[in-house]
């Protein structure tokens, strides 16, 4: 018997150019590794900027790997996906980007290391990424136990 490939998602995300289309391109590139399948990506919804107001609306979006990927390798997939599609880093915090794959949960893994926070740091505040989720798993939770579905309910307005 082989054991349960635990639940790895992460989070898609741009506001800049063919936004659709840089999320396509992103998904095709990481589904095309021998070792990483793309096993279900959540519809892409329309979300108004946070965090930096001052920039263009951003699509939004989430997908569910399966992968035996260790979470730092994963990690430096996503972030090499990101600069071969063409982002660059230096604008302001949260501003805008052609395309942001972000590791959101990696089963019931923690992790707090240098530049790596499993479950993402942000994501309990975040509707953007809370609602993808409950579309790709109404039951999903986090290690701690708590339902994703809870906090999106939780969440004000
Ligand atoms: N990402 C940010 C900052 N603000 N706002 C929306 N609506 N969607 C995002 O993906 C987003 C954001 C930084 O990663
Ligand atoms: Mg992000
Ligand atoms: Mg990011």
């Amino acid at each position: 018997m082989t054991a349960a490939q635990p639940g790895v998602y992460i989070g898609l995300g741009s506001n800049l150019g063919d936004r659709r289309g840089m999320i396509q391109r992103a998904l095709a590139e990481l589904d095309s590794a021998p070792d990483v399948v793309v096993a279900a990506v959540s519809s892409l919804q329309e979300t108004e900027p946070c965090g930096y107001r001052a920039q263009p609306t951003f699509l939004n979006g989430a997908a569910r790997l399966e992968t035996p990927c260790e979470p730092r390798d994963l990690l430096e997939r996503l972030l090499s996906i990101e600069r071969a599609l063409g982002r660059t880093r230096g604008g302001p915090r949260f501003g805008p980007r052609l395309i942001d794959l972000d590791l959101l949960l990696y089963g019931a893994r923690v992790i707090h290391e240098p530049g790596l926070t499993v479950p993402h740091p942000r994501m309990h505040e975040r509707r953007f990424v809370l609602e993808p989720l409950v579309e790709l798993d109404p039951d999903l939770t986090l290690p701690d136990g708590t339902r994703v579905h809870d906090l999106l309910q939780a969440l004000p307005g």
